[in-house]
């Protein structure tokens, strides 16, 4: 009877056909003749979706049968962009879609287009969350990754005046057609009230935490599938809602428009991705959302451990937990309350199988981004995690820290959980690291400078701690999906296997001096260039040549990034070229996608002055069009996909020491943009890959960042000994770019001056004016260029994360690839 009902969920064009049309039928009620290009888009990801949950039902039930050891991903943030063409890629029905909408009289891109991007994340952490989860899958790794179904993603950018505007980013306007709610796996979650200890029947007195609210998590899953198709994983994202218990209290004491407003306020829990990147502590919605997923995860963990086994000593041989920073640090003490208060475990026990399951990635030095909760905060949002942080610091200080280090008070205060003072924190960063058994960094320079500075005495403490997981980025949707004119020829090349093994990129080092291959790779890079150009042309009317050197710079805005000191180079140009007007350099196009926090102030005004000068600039007859400077609103995954194959150069220019890794610069040379940067994060490990010949190192270096600091670093001596940066800093304080607007770029201006220079901007100038001379040296040899580029995609296979995947299930989770079959 089974067979009779089964769904068609072949791989040809006519089974798809068939699939889309019987989605417009049936699911969305639509003739043909009538339906708008979203229903055809929701339509084919219905078509798609069978064909993914067909798999994942397959792949949970072997997952299941084979009582597996499974990786959980704890992550606040998923940047996941666009699905459909990811997905029909990954699963081989790419062509067969295509034509298939083709044949139904549609226009595929088109049909695309309509796709609004997944952006549940801000930048780097989130978006290695999804490379991670394309990996995990490809790799046939039994692996779950857990998040917050926001409501709202990341702002939409909208730029009036030059100023950045924020508006919210309604993503599942048209619904998100690759989700699945599962009702049936709602979890309940305590908050607030207060701790008792009763006496058992024991005389035993045990911790009881009452009077709590109760919110319910309704998970919603999202199949993930990996290239080849065979493992379907899944991103489980929890939404909130407030509980029959929550309301009823309230209900019964007559007040029904306040049980409703309670009832809101559960729901709200869900709403909204906090909009910054960096700093977020002391937001009480915020701890409140942490411990929301990190609760509902963990139990639907234990859930699923229950469903095979019945010993707990038997739980951290079949789980491991990755901390995504310290976001779901919560993790640690909820984990030890489960274990103990819910499941009557002792001490002992439970804090084996927590510090045996988790483990955790630390994803930024920047201090203010290190997250600390006031202890009084979190005596009100989470009594009993307060009284469990405690017991684990005190057993820590104890048992490990007066073990190693007898009578030194001054060490246990420094490695102490709890911060002293006023109000007294908890450091959540000091807690992950107790709690964990493996701490990763995620680029070589990073975990040395963790071991070096952040997590010195941990190091100490615990030497095989702490290990490096170097990033990557998926190849599929960095290459495959989004270049592919590139893929096409490497293809040709190597064989259709480099995107499940990118080494394998190698073999097209060996056609970098041939000179029909130089042709064809920058052919590429020119119609992607001008495919950008037209995007350009269409969104705000400004004309650009694919044939100038395409500089990019694409992140968030920080002043650690230093878009500001790409600013400097633009204006030196800039004015270079006024001066003399014979001044020689290749027409540059300068593009940048940014957006700042909302808070965030001087990035805003950093935003602001690059819109203002690109106005000048793009409409100043006298420069010939030798500069332009573009800068699309709403910078995102599907915005990147368009700009990194149009790249011929990635500004990768943090100040030393600053950048954790970076993931865009990988990205970028994967398609043959050359890097300007510092030795700093990931830059090290892609210039040790792709030679000191094919990309261009400036600036100074860790250690001599630390010897400007430690001599005093006064921003005056470099302003005033170059004149040629003191004119350009002096006409961004003038108002030549805001006429009649007087200290427009005050905020920006006095951060280089008065404000220190906190990113030594100024100390990097000269070197960083340079290495730019060089690279335009190098792109007026045609040759030369067309070799560096094509050196850069060969060579940096090792950035897949497929390789860091591996790393992490070989020597963090010992995971073992579980083959699902056909
Ligand atoms: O590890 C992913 C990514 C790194 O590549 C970036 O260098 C780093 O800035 C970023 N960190 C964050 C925010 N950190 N916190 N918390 O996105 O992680």
């Amino acid at each position: 009877a089974e067979k009779a009902f089964r769904f068609d969920v072949g791989d040809t064009k006519e089974s798809m056909k068939t699939s889309i049309l019987n989605h417009l039928r049936f699911t969305l009620a639509r003739h043909q003749a009538s339906a708008t290009k979203d229903e055809w888009w929701t339509a084919t990801c219905y078509a798609v979706r069978d064909r993914l949950l067909d798999r994942f039902m397959k792949t949970q039930a072997v997952h299941h049968e084979q009582k597996v050891r499974r990786a959980y991903y704890l992550s606040l943030e998923y940047l996941m962009g666009r699905l459909l063409v990811n997905n029909l890629h990954n699963a081989g029905l790419f062509d067969q879609t295509r034509d298939a909408l083709t044949e139904l009289g549609q226009d595929f891109n088109e049909v695309c287009d309509e796709e609004a991007d997944m952006g549940l994340g801000n930048g780097g952490l989130g978006r290695l969350a999804a490379c991670f989860l394309d990996s995990l899958a490809t790799l046939d790794l039994p692996a779950v990754g857990y998040g917050i179904h926001y409501e709202f993603g990341l702002f939409r950018q909208e730029f009036k005046d030059g100023y950045q505007v924020e508006h919210p980013d309604v993503w599942m306007e048209k619904g998100c057609p690759w989700e699945v709610m599962r009702p049936n796996y709602a979890q309940k979650v305590q908050l607030y009230g207060r701790v008792e200890h009763q006496m058992d029947s024991k005389g035993v007195f045990k911790p009881k935490w009452v009077d709590c609210k109760v919110l319910e998590g309704v998970p919603y899953d999202i199949g993930i599938v990996g290239h080849g198709g065979e493992t379907v994983n899944f991103l489980r994202l929890w939404d909130s809602k407030s509980t029959q218990e929550f309301d009823l209290n309230i209900f019964n004491e007559g007040g029904y428009v306040e049980a409703v407003r309670e009832k809101a306020m559960g729901e709200t829990i869900s709403k909204v991705l906090y909009p910054n990147d960096s700093t977020e502590n002391g937001k009480e919605l915020r701890l409140v959302q942490q411990y929301f997923f990190v609760s509902c995860s963990l139990k639907d963990i234990i859930r699923r451990f229950h469903a095979n086994h019945s010993d707990w000593a038997d739980f951290d041989d079949y789980n491991a937990i990755q901390l995504n920073d310290t976001h779901p640090a919560i993790a640690i003490p909820e984990l030890m309350r489960l274990l103990i208060d819910e499941y009557g475990l002792d001490w002992d026990a439970a804090w084996k199988i927590t510090r045996n399951t988790c483990n955790y990635t630390n994803h930024t030095l920047l201090p203010e981004a290190l997250e600390k909760w006031s202890v009084p905060l979190f005596e009100k949002v989470l009594p009993r995690h307060l009284e469990i942080i405690y017991e684990i610091n005190a057993r820590f200080l104890q048992d490990e820290v007066e073990a190693k280090w007898p009578g030194d008070d001054a060490k246990k205060s420094e490695l102490s959980i709890i911060e002293e003072g006023y109000p007294k924190m908890v450091r959540m960063a000091y807690l992950s690291v107790v709690g964990s058994t493996k701490v990763n960094g995620v680029a070589a320079l990073h975990t040395e400078l963790l071991k070096k500075h952040l997590f010195a005495t941990f190091h100490e403490l615990y030497p095989n701690k702490l290990i490096n997981m170097t990033n990557g980025i998926t190849p599929r949707r960095w290459l495959l999906a989004c270049n592919p004119g590139l893929s096409e020829l490497i293809t040709e090349k190597v064989g259709d296997d480099w995107p499940k093994h990118l080494d394998q990129l190698q073999d097209i080092a060996k056609l970098a001096d041939d000179a029909e291959f130089q042709e064809r790779f920058m052919d590429i890079k020119r119609s992607n260039k001008q495919a950008f150009a037209d995007f350009v042309l269409e969104d705000s009317g400004t004309v650009i040549s694919p044939d100038a050197l395409f500089d990019v710079q694409i992140k968030r805005l920080h002043e650690y990034k230093r878009q500001h000191l790409n600013l400097l180079h633009i204006l030196t140009l800039y004015r270079r070229l006024l001066n003399d007007p014979s001044y020689e350099m290749n027409p540059r196009v300068f593009i940048f996608g940014a957006k700042a926090a909302p808070g965030y102030a001087l990035a805003k005004n950093i935003i602001r002055a690059i819109n203002k000068v690109a106005d000048k600039v793009n409409n100043d007859p006298r420069i010939n069009d030798k500069i332009k400077i573009v800068f699309p609103q709403n910078y995102r995954v599907t915005m990147a996909e368009k700009m990194i194959p149009a790249a011929d150069l990635s500004e990768q220019i943090s100040t030393a020491g600053k950048e954790a890794s970076g993931t865009g610069n990988m990205k970028l040379a994967l398609n043959g943009a050359l890097t300007i940067g510092t030795l700093d994060g990931a830059n090290v490990e892609i210039g040790e890959e792709v030679g000191d010949d094919n990309i261009f190192i400036f600036g100074n270096t860790v250690e001599q960042v630390d010897a400007i600091r430690s001599k005093g670093y006064n921003p005056y001596d470099y302003y005033n000994s170059n004149w040629e940066l003191k004119a350009v800093i002096d006409w961004l304080r003038s108002d030549y770019f805001t006429p009649g607007e007087h200290d427009a770029f005050a905020p920006l201006c006095s951060s280089w001056l008065e404000g220190g220079d906190p990113f030594l901007c100024l100390a990097d100038y000269a070197d960083y004016v340079r290495a730019q001379e060089e690279v335009d040296k190098a792109f007026s040899d045609k040759k030369r260029w067309a070799k560096m580029a094509i050196m850069n995609t060969a060579r940096v296979g090792k950035f897949s994360s497929d390789r860091t995947i591996a790393q992490y299930a070989e020597q963090i989770w010992h995971l073992k690839p579980v083959k699902i079959g056909a």
